[in-house]
């Protein structure tokens, strides 16, 4: 029977395919808190939310839960998103899908970049849902849908539904998610967040934003949300004239909710900004910092972080209560072999906890895989998707072997115990006063009694360990409980390191 053919009533199996043990995954940082992923997939929910009432949905996040034949069974239709990362496992539930004559549908960013690796796919739904999900809805219920469908420009997020909540158990997750806006005002060529989503930061409005705050608090969740714009401060009239006064309304009388995103090096220019969303409750914010040699931001157009002091910058956002986690990339060809000591350096003065360290990618549809291909050195191999795995799809100018071993003497470096338990210091050190009114649980104490044995008694790093509790105890005791966070991280930083690169 086609899809569709069993009228309007329809059951929809949603699924989120599993990511391998990477930086990002936080898989063996996620054992001390009994959490099984870090964060919910923010985009099949938000598809689930643009379904049609008489489509009957379920979701198996396969990070979290397995895919049964069962689940299999019961569905009319399977819908798959993803990225890069998750290429492996989206290839196997595709083929098992497959096998049980289940027709899939397919779209997200892994689909949207790579539609060739997946002839196998019935219908490729793909950019903005928004866009594109109507006409295929449309085709479905007339009985010929497409192969692919494709958007040519962006939408407007006002449209956008609030994600489909009720699909997920929210307890599974370390993390929640809500997206404000799409797009990047900047340029850098290594980058798809601008072929995927564009230059010009699309808005929820602040009435958007609260509803899905709400839905959450009043869902009971507490711990942390992460606003997973491409750019939080892409558009700063807006924020700081509505949305981050609105954040401050929100949060009164409230506890927990605290607040993370992604934004570009100026946000270091702005004391206001910095002030309005440490009260609107942010504590952390992730930096495409790429160099420290201004030469290869030259060369990958990154022009917004050339000609300044950036470690100055970071201390600049620390001490006005934000922690910077850092994204920094080795392998331009402006890098020389002094360029991975000058990086060890920085990252250690500035006290960057959390530092993803990548060699340089080319991912498909950026101007710097056009270039490369052009010039001929692109290597034959598809991206990972796991931009901390040491691998890369360019042929260095350095030389491969030579670039290796300049990454792995940085991660091995700013991930030994020592010298990462000595960036912990720094930062704490440096950090500023966050404003959000968070309670010791018993999460976190559970955390605090696994991280004492497991890194405590039995870890190398024990003696960095309890050194790190008592000087925070002593001298910053508010902070104890970041501090055994970022112990439990380095924990699972070090082991990603150990698997993939030393
Ligand atoms: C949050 C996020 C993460 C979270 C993941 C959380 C999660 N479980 O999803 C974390 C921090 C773990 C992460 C990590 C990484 N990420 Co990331 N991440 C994002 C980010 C900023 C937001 C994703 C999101 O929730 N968006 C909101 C939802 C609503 O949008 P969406 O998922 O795109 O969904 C829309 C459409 O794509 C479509 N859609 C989505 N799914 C489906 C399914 C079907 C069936 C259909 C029809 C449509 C559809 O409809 C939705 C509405 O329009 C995106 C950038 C972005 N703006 O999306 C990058 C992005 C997804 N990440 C990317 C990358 C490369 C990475 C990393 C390698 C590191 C890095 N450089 O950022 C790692 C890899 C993961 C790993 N484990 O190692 C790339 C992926 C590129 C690709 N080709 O796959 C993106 C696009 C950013 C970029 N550089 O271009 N990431
Ligand atoms: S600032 Fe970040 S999101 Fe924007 S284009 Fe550069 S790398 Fe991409």
């Amino acid at each position: 029977m086609p899809p569709g053919g069993k009228g309007p009533d329809m059951n929809v199996l949603l699924i989120y395919p599993e990511y391998p043990d990477t930086f990002w995954s936080f898989r063996y940082a996620l054992k001390f808190i009994r959490k099984k992923a870090a964060y919910p997939p923010l985009g099949l929910l938000t598809v689930a939310a643009m379904l049609p009432d008489k489509f009957h949905r379920r979701l198996v996040d396969v990070n979290v839960d397995s895919l049964t034949d069962d689940d299999l069974s019961w569905a009319d239709l399977a819908f798959i998103g993803g990225m890069a990362v998750q290429r492996a496992s989206a290839k196997q539930i595709i083929a098992r899908c497959k096998a049980t004559g289940l027709k899939v549908i397919a779209g997200g960013p892994l689909f949207t970049a790579e539609p060739d690796a997946f002839e196998e796919v019935d219908h490729l739904v793909l950019d903005e849902a928004e866009l594109t999900l109507p006409s295929f809805l449309a085709d479905l219920k007339n009985g010929h849908p497409k192969k692919i469908y494709r958007a040519s420009g962006f939408c407007e997020l006002h449209h956008t539904p609030p994600p489909a909540w009720d699909l997920v158990e929210m307890k599974n997750y370390a993390s929640m998610s809500i997206q404000f806006s799409r797009g990047c005002p900047f340029n850098c060529d290594f980058c798809n967040v601008t072929v995927l989503f564009g230059h010009r930061p699309r808005l929820k409005s602040v009435q958007q934003v609260i509803a899905e705050l709400d839905r959450m608090y009043d869902a009971g969740w507490r711990s942390n949300i992460f606003f997973v714009d491409d750019n939080f401060i892409g558009n700063k009239r807006y924020l700081k004239t509505r949305l981050l006064p609105a954040l401050i309304e929100w949060r009164k009388g409230k506890t927990g909710c605290v607040f993370f995103t992604e934004a570009s090096i100026n946000l270091a220019d702005d004391e206001d900004l910095l002030d309005l969303m440490v009260k609107a409750g942010f504590d952390s914010v992730f930096i495409g910092i790429e160099s420290p040699n201004d030469d290869s931001l030259t060369e990958c157009q990154k022009l917004q972080n050339k000609g300044r002091n950036l470690i100055d910058d970071v201390k600049t956002m620390q001490r006005a209560g934000l922690q910077v986690q850092g994204g920094f990339i080795v392998g331009f060809d402006s890098d020389t072999q002094s360029t991975f000591r000058q990086l060890i350096d920085f990252i250690q003065k500035s006290g960057i906890v959390t530092a993803m360290v990548g060699l340089l990618q080319a991912p498909p549809g950026t101007r710097l895989f056009d270039r490369l291909k052009e010039d001929n050195r692109l290597l034959d191999t598809m991206i990972s998707g796991d931009n901390v795995d040491g691998t890369t799809n360019i042929n260095p100018k350095m030389g491969l072997d030579q670039l290796m071993k300049g990454y792995r003497s940085i991660m091995g470096h700013i991930y030994s115990p020592k010298h990462y338990y000595r960036r912990v210091k720094i930062f704490l050190k440096e950090l500023g006063n966050s404003k959000v009114d968070t309670r010791i649980d018993l999460q976190r104490f559970l955390a605090f009694f696994r991280s004492g044995v497991r890194l405590g008694i039995l870890g190398k790093e024990r003696f960095h360990y309890w050194y790190l509790l008592a000087w925070t105890l002593v001298r910053k005791p508010r902070l104890l409980p970041l501090a055994i966070t970022l112990a439990i991280y380095g924990h699972h930083f070090r082991r990603i390191c150990e698997m993939h690169i030393l």
